[in-house]
């Protein structure tokens, strides 16, 4: 078959809503945008580990701190999953992480912010897990098998992560004047950073609309930070804290929330590497890889000598 056929056939296949799967024909650019998605959320998965790992010694009770590590861990298996995910599409895991290394791959502006109180970690599940289920769940739906199957596992543990931080924020805000004042304060630090993690502005998008006709993504980046806006300014209110947004107004006309413009400079900053933590959060990272040389070594070395024994069996049987 001809290109041009096997792209109107695949193109015809998204549009009546089949999952393209690893082995199905799929154009060269479908396969990299895929791969540079799959892989940049597994490293934001990984790298999210950081600022919240950060306070698992420090949590203020045993309650706490269960759930705190909990979550981290969920976090380390999202990532795994989508790196397998990649590796379906022909990437190799250590090529991936070697791209995150070199800072070649981007990973999730948020993470290279700093968990400075315990209240942080409430602001964190209240409002990046709850922007990061508002993302993903279009991604449960998305036109790649393995990608949407991952997400659906996903956004379950997301949905217990954001409702965990929205209980730390609740306990803090109905707390002592002090853990009140904690909470907001990592509401406005938080805030902005949250609806940066949506991406540029549509008319700034690289990749959307590549995307969305590919059906990888199915709300751009604008709808879903709007979204985000509207279901999460009532929950603030309804524990008392407020948005640092002098321009957030309802607007009953449009039916959304007003909101005041992104400080896009910060956004490009921190994507370029230099927020407060990019420098803090890459070198973790390294550390973790190079000091868990030993452990690959010799998790490769068991599975070669377990597949050397089963060809042994196999030989022995056939003889
Ligand atoms: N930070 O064309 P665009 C989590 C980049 S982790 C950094 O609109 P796209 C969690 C973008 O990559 C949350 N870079 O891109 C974990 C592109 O650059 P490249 C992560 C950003 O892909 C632990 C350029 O800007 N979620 O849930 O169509 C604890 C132009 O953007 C950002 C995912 O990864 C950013 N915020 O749309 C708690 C979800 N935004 O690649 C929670 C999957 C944009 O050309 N990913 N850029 O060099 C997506 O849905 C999409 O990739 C995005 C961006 C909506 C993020």
């Amino acid at each position: 078959m001809q290109t041009h056929d096997l792209e109107k056939n695949f193109q015809q296949k998204i549009d009546a809503e089949v999952k393209i799967e690893p082995k199905d024909w799929m154009p060269d650019a479908y396969r990299k945008n895929l791969i540079r998605q799959i892989s940049q959320h597994a490293h934001s998965e990984v790298v999210g580990m950081l600022p919240e790992g950060n306070w698992i010694t420090r949590a203020p009770s045993l309650r706490r701190k269960l759930i705190l590590m909990a979550k981290v861990q969920d976090e380390a298996g999202h990532g795994l999953y989508l790196y397998s995910a990649a590796e379906t599409l022909g990437a190799g895991r250590d090529d991936l992480v070697m791209d995150l290394l070199n800072g070649k791959a981007k990973y999730s502006s948020i993470f290279n912010y700093p968990t400075l109180t315990w209240a942080d970690i409430g602001a964190i599940g209240w409002l990046v897990d709850g922007a990061a289920i508002m993302n993903q769940v279009m991604l449960t739906r998305t036109s790649y098998g393995p990608y949407a199957r991952a997400m659906v596992r996903i956004c379950k543990e997301e949905s217990f992560h954001q409702r965990q931080g929205y209980e730390i924020m609740l306990t803090l805000a109905k707390g002592s004047p002090e853990q009140k004042a904690m909470a907001q304060d990592a509401l406005d630090r938080w805030w902005w950073p949250s609806l940066m993690m949506f991406g540029p502005h549509d008319s700034e998008s690289t990749h959307s609309e590549q995307s969305m006709k590919w059906k990888i993504k199915r709300k751009s980046n604008d709808e879903l930070r709007q979204a985000f806006v509207d279901a999460t300014v009532p929950q603030a209110e309804l524990i008392g804290l407020k948005v640092p947004d002098p321009d957030l107004k309802w607007n009953e006309k449009r039916g959304h929330y007003d909101f005041g413009e992104i400080n896009w400079n910060e956004f490009w900053n921190v994507v370029k590497g230099r927020g407060p933590c990019n420098k803090q959060r890459l070198d973790a990272r390294r550390n973790a890889w190079e000091n868990g040389a030993w452990v690959r070594e010799a998790a490769m070395a068991y599975a070669e000598k377990k597949a050397a024994r089963r060809m042994k069996q196999a030989g022995e049987e056939a003889a």
